[in-house]
């Protein structure tokens, strides 16, 4: 059935069930949520745990004592309930402190008050048990193009990555970073706006194996990108650390639907590729019911990513399995997609020795073979549509 249980590790931000719906044009919708109401409703639904920023859990300005008790309080509903905290993250967008960036922000102050900030957040994530510390530089980019030199910003951002796994390193804590990328909203251009951008940048780090992506499904859509090809790719570099799934319907504001509203067919396709790739990090949902909702509509909102999961998990599993899918597939090739290219034991020179391969290679009736995609799209389509 399509039950979630916290074996299906779905996992949800705080900041996402507790959206109060301000947005640039409008006030709050609904009041503000106690983290400990979230944890204890999610648990209800089925979620196998809960992740959130600094400020979600403890409000910004809080002294000491009050942080305390907030975690106190935090850590007891995650005892009632069995729920973890998979991962954890900073705020580090929302004050107006952070208005030019945090790890590139031109302020050095700044700049060192982020590296602190993050800091003291990835000590109560390794206590609560957090693998995945993510980094979604929001605020790290420009409107216009003297105010940041692009180049310079990634050696401090470099530099900021080089120290927090320095920290890291040195507390043996078992986390790692997983980098957010986003092309923009709030900033005009983001810094790292998409996962290949994000991955290129990793490659250069003092401790790129510590530092993976957290790509979101509505983040690489705004910038029109095929979502299941970029998490292919990370995981292809062993990249992908994490996920934040939600839905998108094209290129415009970051909308983050619930899960599998939006662009179904790519909800499809994504599933498809996590349930079969060995991908086993926690489905997190990023997601912002809608402000036209009350409670009731939050919680089936939160629901309804878990649901539209599973049963997508369920219609992917049953297209693999046909017997007139695995046809297509061999009709399409990819068996042959499979097999390298040169043969084994066979070497440059032989491809090159190899008249088959060119000279009398029968270009002709190569270009006229037909692949037969659109049969094997047409029963992916029948079984999404349950007309299978
Ligand atoms: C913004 C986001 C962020 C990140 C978050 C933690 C507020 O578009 O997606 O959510 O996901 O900062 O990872
Ligand atoms: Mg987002
Ligand atoms: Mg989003
Ligand atoms: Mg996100």
């Amino acid at each position: 059935s399509f039950t979630p249980t916290p074996d299906d590790r779905f996992t949800f931000g705080l900041w996402t069930v507790g959206w109060q719906g301000r947005d640039p044009f409008g006030d709050a919708t609904r009041p503000a949520l106690d983290p400990v109401e979230s944890v204890t409703k999610l648990a209800e639904l089925g979620a196998h745990g809960v992740t959130f920023h600094d400020d979600d859990l403890i409000p910004f300005g809080s002294d000491e004592a009050a942080r305390e008790g907030h975690i106190k309080r935090f850590r007891q509903a995650l005892d009632a309930t069995g729920m973890k905290v998979p991962m954890a993250t900073t705020n580090l967008f929302t004050h107006p402190v952070f208005k030019d960036g945090a790890f590139t922000a031109n302020d050095r102050d700044v700049r060192r008050y982020a590296l602190r900030k993050t800091i003291r957040n990835i000590d109560l994530a390794a206590e609560l048990g957090a693998q995945t510390y993510v980094a979604w530089g929001g605020r790290e980019g420009a409107e216009s193009g003297g105010a940041k030199d692009v180049r310079v910003a990634l050696d401090r951002l470099k530099e900021a990555f080089d120290l927090l796994g320095e920290y890291v390193i040195s507390q043996g804590y078992d986390l790692r970073f997983a980098v957010e990328p986003k092309p923009n909203e709030p900033r005009g251009d983001i810094l790292l706006p998409t996962v290949g951008h994000a991955l290129a940048f990793i490659n250069e780090l003092e401790h790129s194996e510590l530092v993976g992506v957290n790509p979101e499904v509505g983040h690489e859509q705004m910038a029109g990108l095929n979502f299941p090809h970029g998490i292919a790719q990370a995981l292809w570099h062993g990249k992908l650390f994490h996920i934040d799934l939600n839905g998108q319907s094209g290129i415009k504001y970051d909308q983050d639907l619930r899960f599998g509203a939006g662009d179904l067919r790519a909800a499809f396709w994504l599933v498809d590729l996590l349930e079969t790739a060995g991908y086993e990090g926690p489905r997190h949902f990023d997601f912002k019911p809608p402000r036209t909702e009350d409670f009731d509509g939050v919680w089936a909102s939160a629901a309804g990513c878990m649901r539209n999961y599973l049963i997508l998990k369920e219609k992917a599993a049953a297209f693999r399995a046909d017997p007139e899918v695995q046809e297509a597939l061999k009709a399409s090739r990819l068996d042959q997609l499979a097999l390298t290219t040169l043969s084994e034991g066979e070497s440059l020179t032989d491809l090159l020795a190899d008249r088959s391969a060119f000279e009398e290679f029968d270009i002709e009736g190569a270009g006229k073979r037909g692949m037969a995609f659109e049969h094997l799209d047409q029963l992916a389509m029948d079984h999404l549509l349950g007309a299978r």
